[in-house]
């Protein structure tokens, strides 16, 4: 039998929330079982996620950030790739990124998804200056992948609502790279009604890439978490960017296709864990 390779290992660093499949029970299951190891570091502990549910516990853990690194660090632990979703507060911000300072190795990847807004609306628990910290976690990333109304904040500008030109996206993409990342992914990007994706930028090359899928109606919560950790995944898998865009775009959008189907509650997340055998299969090309 041929010697297994070494696993590669990540950092997730989300939230818990224990009903509505986003943050750290979308990325555990999805990057494991994309064969890729998943620590995480909950940031917190909620009931539920925050979208469309009233009366949610939340047990904040920004007193153990700190220690958990410095724990791990004693350990000499190395990751592959680091990837933080939604952050409760600035201290956390400010945690993160000491964390990226601490475990930043030159050939890793470190992945910011700015989880703050959508539909052009700042998510209610946040205030706007929320972006400006936001930003400057970003500005210690290879990558970041916000969706339409996450960059117009980051940017410091208004949102503008869909349907998008070529032009304006691909001004978006290039001046979010000047932020510092070298990569960026831009979700929720449609050119007409009927097909919805991301775009992705990589600065040392200058490619821009699209990939789309046709839209299913409706805002299905957690999809960003589905969409960044398979993308995650297949990037650790070899897959280039616009490539990884592709499968996630793929996985994410047949995932929502199934929700829809059985006429789940669109706060109750989607059905992921039956789309993975699909996403298995795209990674399986790229071998
Ligand atoms: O899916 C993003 C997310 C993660 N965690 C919590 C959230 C949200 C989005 O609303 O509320 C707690």
């Amino acid at each position: 039998m041929n010697k297994l390779k070494k696993l590669k290992r990540v950092a997730a660093i989300h939230d818990i929330s224990g009903f509505g499949k986003c943050s750290l029970t979308v990325a555990l299951p999805i990057i494991s079982a994309a064969g890729i190891e998943c620590s995480v570091l909950p940031t917190a502990v909620l009931s539920t996620h925050t979208g469309g549910f009233t009366g949610f516990t939340y047990r904040d853990l920004t007193e153990d950030i700190q220690p958990i690194a410095e724990h791990w660090k004693s350990l000499d632990i190395k990751f592959d790739a680091i990837y933080t979703g939604f952050l409760g507060s600035f201290e956390q911000l400010d945690l993160v990124g000491k964390f990226f300072d601490t475990f930043r190795t030159g050939d890793n990847l470190i992945l910011v998804d700015p989880v703050m807004a959508d539909n052009g609306e700042l998510y209610k628990i946040f205030s706007p200056e929320f972006a400006v910290g936001m930003r400057r976690l970003c500005s210690k990333a290879d990558i970041i992948i916000p969706n339409l109304t996450e960059a117009a904040l980051l940017l410091g500008e208004p949102y503008k609502p869909g349907p998008y030109e070529k032009i304006y996206i691909e001004d978006i993409l290039k001046r979010l790279s000047a932020i510092g990342p070298q990569k960026i992914v831009l979700t929720g990007v449609f050119f007409d009604d009927e097909q919805l994706g991301a775009a992705t930028y990589d600065a040392a090359t200058g490619e821009i890439a699209y990939a789309f899928a046709p839209r299913v109606p409706g805002y299905y919560h957690g999809t960003g978490d589905v969409f960044g950790s398979a993308l995650l995944s297949a990037i650790l898998n070899g897959f280039t960017l616009g490539e990884a865009a592709a499968v996630a775009v793929r996985f994410t959008v047949s995932a929502i296709g199934k929700t829809a189907d059985a006429g789940t509650d669109i706060r109750f997340g989607v059905n992921f864990e039956r789309t993975i055998p699909e996403l298995l299969a795209d990674l399986k090309q790229g071998e």
